[in-house]
Order: structure tokens, then C-alpha cells, then sequence
């Protein structure tokens, strides 16, 4: 197909779909043109009259587009909780977020690549060891910016254990334990620049008993030289991007797999055999008119029995000082499909977001330039990859078109699946065999099921379970990019939103605009009972734990100095305490309460510290008394009546 079949295509699908004419036109000027301008200045505004969001009342009955919508039936009444956790990346807020589903409440900001106050991340010993110092004591980074969180995996569905998170600008890959949902590990990933794609593996391909996630994929977004330090500068046909196999465990990376083209978004299937990236730049262009230049581009597929069985047999190398062994999953090295560690499925045009079926029969590639989804039939890639199927292209069974900008695909394990449009900023609601009928040729069937306006330009969309056997088809959330007219204006930068859709009848019935701060990208609904959580922390869990109120001192050795603290409502465990100007203090707190939700702050005036120890917890922070003077130690969270009153005195004598 030429690129003016493709904008005839378009056209047509602007047509079909006329009442956007705003939008689409702006869209179609985008396409034709600069491409990057696509609809963004586009969106609608309300009808005049129509309620702008219906979530503020309960059990009233609002005009939402053209249905009419009673929010009450998902309202979460006080006191009542919600059915489901949101687990949110944060995007280039470098944190993840909690929310709850249906309220949209937020329940808790998960620090990870960025610095936090409130918790103390980047302040406390014990986060900045997570982050990682440079060799003068400084955090080796500030910022991050997370786009994928998913969950680990036991038979198919998530067991509550762990959320791993990417660092798109410095390529690390985070993990989150769900039991406190704190960050509990933090890895560079090495020879890699734009790690975006992210997803656990679902059991072990190799051994049957383990039917949990053992592996973490990672994709890389960025082209560059390896090793990146200097060489093939200018002939970015050297450039390569390089997919990731990080222990789910020990947090180390296993294995490397260098590819041609990028890798964006990653899924994984349900029986472990298989990883997949769509790659939107198998040009290898350096602009986005190079990288826009192909009608096609591709899934890669990976089988990992063979690239482990490879690395088992040492057909691996290094990149620079890495040490991590490293396969060519190049089309040049792997040309025979019967011993192929890659298959490279033709996708068009510069696709998006591939996400796994509930059944664990395909992955569905958006794409994005192209109106279509691919669905990519992974038993056929099985075969494909036994030398049964000649050409990689023919194991994709339906390709519907679906509107423009196709981005991200929920399914509600009915055999339907739900894309997001961010140019007809629209959810498109198909049905997957029906799909592959029409590919197959019958024209009667169409896939198109409904279609829902959403408010604006949505980016990730994902059902409740949706990633899971378990996926119950109840809620689908709309990551919209932008809100303009949605919410009360707050100055230039607009909140983002999440719109909650019920999918569970025939129509998608939208329910709720969420506000949320910018960026979410991907996010995961989590049933609420599939997530333990620990009330308490546990006071051994910390080596320097100070168990008693007794215990309380100061050491000193040369300068260095260790104030051993306990924290108890209404009181710090010493009233004051006395350093020396240029000492290099050590605060260790523990929070001997043990009262649920009864947690103390230590803020020390003009020493920038601040942080928040939770019942039978401990964090230390350590800081240059370079200051004397009076200075009052004081906590920061509403702890008691004398919560005002709980103080200590640092006393820092001249030197
Ligand atoms: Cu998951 Cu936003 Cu990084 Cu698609 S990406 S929208
Ligand atoms: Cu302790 Cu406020
Ligand atoms: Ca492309």
C-alpha cells in the first residue's frame, strides 16, 4: 500500500465519521503534514447545557454525550470502600499512584524516581541507598519518568506481590513491594537509552512448576550505538535498541537481546513461551518524518526458551564494560525460523501500546498512523517459529479498522477488546472473532461493536483484571491526555484525566471524570482481595532499630556522631541533644507506637531534612552540623493532642 492509499483510507474514515469535523480535519492536516500537531488543538467542547461531569452528584441523573447516565449505582458512599486498587504510573512525575476504583480516589503517591518530603524519599539514608549515590555522596538522579507499573503474577493473575516500574529518561527499572507499597529496589539497566516497555512474565517457559513471574522485559525506545560512548555518532544504521531480561527477584539483569528497529511497548503471554514489542521505528530514522517513512513497521516477537538455550550455550557477547551476555536477535542472525531467537511480525504504521487477550491466544498491536489493530495469533507464531509458516505476516488474523490514532487495547474477557482513539478521541468497543472473520474474507460480519466520546485524546485504556485470566469486563479507565474545558480551571497546565466507563452491558456507559495530576500513562485495576497489605511494620526489619525508649543516646566517634532516637506520642525519646559545629550527625528514629496510622515526622529548621517514620518503623538521615545554634526538632504529622508540643532541642555548639 502506497502512503496516498493511506491518507485515501484515512480520508474515508474522516468521512464515516463526520460530526468530529474539527478534530478530524485538524487530525487529517496533522497526517498530511507535519504529523506532530495531530489534534491537539483540536478538542470539542460540551454541548451547550450538557453537564460537564457527573460526578459530582450522587445518585443524580445526568446527561453525559447522549446516554443518560445515573452515577449513584457506582457511587462508593462514605465509609464504604472501593472494589477495586488502580495501581498508576506517574509519568515524568517520576512516581506511581494508588487510587481507588471506582471512587477515583487517591489513596497514596508512591515515591520512586523523584524526590518526596512528605515520606522523606531522597532524604532518608535508607531511599537514597535505593537510589543510588554518586561517589561524592550525591543522589546519582532526581528525576525519572515512569510509564508502565504491572504486577507480578501467579497462575495467570496477579498475587500481590510486587509492582515493577520503568525510568524512561535514565533507563532503571524499579520494583515496588505491595505489602507496604513502598519502592523496595531500584537497577540501572545497562547498554539501554529510553527504557519504556515493561512487562512481568506470567510462569516459566522451561519449567511447568514454576507458574509465577521469575522475569522482567524491558524494551528500549531509543536507537544508539553500543556501546554508546562516542563511536558510529553519525550513521545511526549502527544504532540498535536492546531487550531486557531483569530477575524478578534478585532485581539483576539476565540477559540482553539486540534488535533491529525499536522496541516501545512490551506483553508477555500466558504460558510464558513468548515476549513481544511493537516497534514503531523499524526505520531506524532519526526524525519523526524518517520514522514515519515505511507503511509498515513490526511486533517483534521473542521466544525465550531459545535466547535462554543460547545463553546457556555461551552464542553470546558484551557491550563495553557491561557484563551482561547479550544475543543477536537481529533478522541478519536469525533468518531460519527453526532456530530463530525473533520474529518480526509486519504491523502498520508506526504502532502502539501490544497487549495480551485474556484467553492467551493473541496480542493486539494499535496502529497509531494506521485506523487498524493487528491481532497477532501466537499459536501461529509458535509455528511459524517451528518452520511451518513461511512468511511472519501470516500469523496476524485480523487487522479491523477501527478509527484513528489507535493506541491501547483493554478486553473484558467476552471476546471483546476496547482501543483507545486519541485522534477521534473515542473508546472503539470490538469483538475479536468477529474480527478474524472479516479478515478471513467475510464481509457481512462488522467488528465494530460501540464507540464512546471521551474527553480528549485518550492515551492508555484498561479494564478491570483486564491483564489477567481473572479479567470480570466491569470497568474500563480512559488515560485522556487532555482536559481543557473538563474541570475548574487551575492556570495554564490542566489537570489530566481518567474517565471510568461501565463495559459491563452491550453499550460502554461513561460514569466519571477523575481528575488526576499529570502524567498517568498505564495503570493496572487490581481486585482489592488480591492485595495484603501490612498494617504495621516490623521493628527487626531495621538493623539499627532503637527498641526502646531507653536506648536513646548519642555516640561519638571523632566526628562523626550517631543520635540513636525513638519517637512516642507526644514525645521524642531525648528532649534535646547536643552536637559540635562541622560534626557529622547520624539521626536514627524509630517510631516505638504501635498504634495503626499513628506515624511521627522528624523536620530539623534549616537542615532541609524531613521525613515521616510509620508505627515500629526506622529511618536515619545524616547531615554536616555546620551551624550552631538553637535548633528545634519537631514533628511533622498530627500525631496527638501535644503533637504541637513534640519537639526536641538539637543543640550545636560552636566549634
Ligand atoms: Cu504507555 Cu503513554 Cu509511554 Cu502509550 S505510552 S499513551
Ligand atoms: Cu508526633 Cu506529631
Ligand atoms: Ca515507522
Amino acid at each position: 500500500m502506497t502512503s496516498s492509499d493511506w491518507k485515501e483510507k484515512i480520508i474515508t474514515s474522516l468521512q464515516d465519521a463526520g460530526r468530529r469535523k474539527f478534530l478530524n480535519t485538524a487530525a487529517l492536516a496533522g497526517l498530511a503534514g507535519t504529523g506532530l500537531s495531530v489534534g491537539l488543538s483540536s478538542c470539542k467542547k460540551p454541548e451547550p447545557g450538557a453537564a460537564v461531569s457527573g460526578a459530582g452528584k450522587i445518585g443524580a441523573t445526568h446527561a453525559l454525550g447522549s446516554s443518560n447516565v445515573t452515577y449513584g449505582e457506582f457511587e462508593v458512599p462514605p465509609g464504604q470502600l472501593d472494589q477495586y486498587y488502580t495501581f498508576s504510573s506517574g509519568g515524568h512525575s517520576g512516581e506511581a499512584r494508588v487510587y481507588g476504583c471506582p471512587s477515583g480516589r487517591l489513596f497514596k503517591r508512591i515515591p520512586i524516581f523523584n524526590l518526596d518530603c512528605e515520606s522523606g524519599w531522597g532524604i532518608t539514608n535508607e531511599s537514597r541507598a535505593i537510589l543510588g549515590a554518586r561517589a561524592d555522596g550525591s543522589l546519582k538522579y532526581t528525576t525519572g519518568d515512569t510509564h508502565h507499573v504491572h504486577g507480578s503474577y501467579t497462575d495467570g493473575t496477579y498475587d500481590g506481590k510486587y509492582l515493577w516500574t520503568n525510568d524512561k529518561i535514565h533507563s532503571r527499572l524499579a520494583r515496588i513491594r505491595l505489602d507496604y507499597m513502598v519502592c523496595d529496589k531500584i537497577i540501572d539497566i545497562p547498554n539501554v537509552q529510553g527504557f519504556h516497555g515493561i512487562f512481568p512474565d506470567k510462569r516459566d517457559p522451561l519449567d511447568p512448576k514454576i507458574n509465577h513471574t521469575t522475569r522482567v522485559f524491558c524494551g528500549q525506545e531509543f536507537h544508539v550505538p553500543q556501546p554508546n560512548d562516542g563511536r558510529d555518532e553519525n550513521d545511526p544504521k549502527k544504532y540498535y535498541c536492546i531487550f531486557t531480561c531483569v530477575d524478578a527477584e534478585s532485581m539483576k539483569v539476565r540477559w540482553q537481546c539486540k534488535v533491529d528497529g525499536n522496541l516501545d511497548l512490551v506483553a508477555t503471554s500466558y504460558d510464558g513461551t513468548l515476549a513481544g514489542s511493537n516497534q514503531y521505528n523499524t526505520e531506524n530514522g532519526v526524525t519523526y518524518e524518517e520514522m514515519m517513512s515505511a507503511e509498515r513497521d513490526a511486533c517483534v516477537l521473542f521466544n525465550i526458551a531459545r535466547i535462554e538455550a543460547a545463553i546457556q550455550s555461551g552464542r553470546h557477547y558484551t557491550i563495553g564494560d557491561s557484563k551482561v551476555p547479550v544475543v543477536d536477535g537481529t533478522k541478519d542472525a536469525n533468518k531460519d525460523p527453526k532456530t530463530a531467537l525473533t520474529c518480526y511480525v509486519p504491523v502498520p504504521k508506526n504502532p502502539h501500546g501490544v497487549n495480551a487477550t485474556p484467553d492467551g491466544k493473541y496480542f493486539v498491536c494499535s496502529g497509531k498512523l494506521s485506523p487498524t489493530t493487528t491481532v497477532i495469533d501466537l499459536g501461529l507464531v509458535h509455528k511459524w517459529f517451528d518452520g511451518a509458516l513461511k512468511d511472519p505476516r501470516d500469523t496476524v488474523v485480523a487487522e479491523p479498522e477501527v478509527g484513528l490514532g489507535p493506541l491501547h487495547t483493554g478486553f473484558d474477557g467476552r471476546g471483546n477488546a476496547y482501543t483507545t482513539l486519541f485522534l477521534d478521541s473515542q473508546i472503539v468497543k470490538w469483538n475479536i472473532d468477529k474480527a478474524i472473520a472479516q479478515f478471513k474474507g467475510d464481509k457481512q460480519v462488522d467488528p465494530i461493536l460501540d464507540r464512546i466520546d471521551v474527553h480528549y485524546q485518550p492515551g492508555h485504556g484498561f479494564t478491570s483484571m483486564g491483564e489477567t485470566r481473572e479479567v470480570d469486563g466491569k470497568f474500563f479507565i480512559s488515560g485522556n491526555k487532555f482536559t481543557k474545558d473538563r474541570f475548574l480551571p487551575v492556570g495554564p497546565r490542566h489537570p489530566d484525566q481518567e474517565q471510568l466507563i461501565d463495559i459491563s452491558g452491550d453499550k460502554m456507559r461513561l460514569i466519571a471524570d477523575h481528575s488526576v495530576d499529570p502524567e498517568p500513562h498505564d495503570s493496572i485495576i487490581v481486585k482489592r482481595d488480591k492485595i495484603r497489605t501490612r498494617q504495621i511494620n516490623d521493628l527487626n526489619e531495621h538493623p539499627l532499630a532503637v527498641k526502646d525508649a531507653k536506648d536513646c543516646r548519642v555516640e561519638r566517634k571523632g566526628k562523626k556522631v550517631t543520635v540513636h532516637l525513638t519517637s512516642q506520642a507526644p514525645a521524642f525519646g531525648l528532649r534535646e541533644f547536643t552536637v559540635r559545629q562541622g560534626d557529622e550527625v547520624t539521626i536514627i528514629l524509630t517510631n516505638l507506637d504501635k498504634v495503626e496510622d499513628l506515624t511521627h515526622g522528624l523536620a530539623i529548621p534549616m537542615y532541609d531534612i524531613n521525613f515521616v517514620v510509620n508505627p515500629q518503623q526506622t529511618k536515619s538521615v545524616t547531615f554536616k552540623a555546620d551551624r550552631p545554634g538553637v535548633n528545634w526538632v519537631y514533628c511533622t504529622n498530627f500525631c496527638h493532642a501535644l503533637h504541637l508540643e513534640m519537639r526536641s532541642r538539637m543543640l550545636v555548639e560552636q566549634a
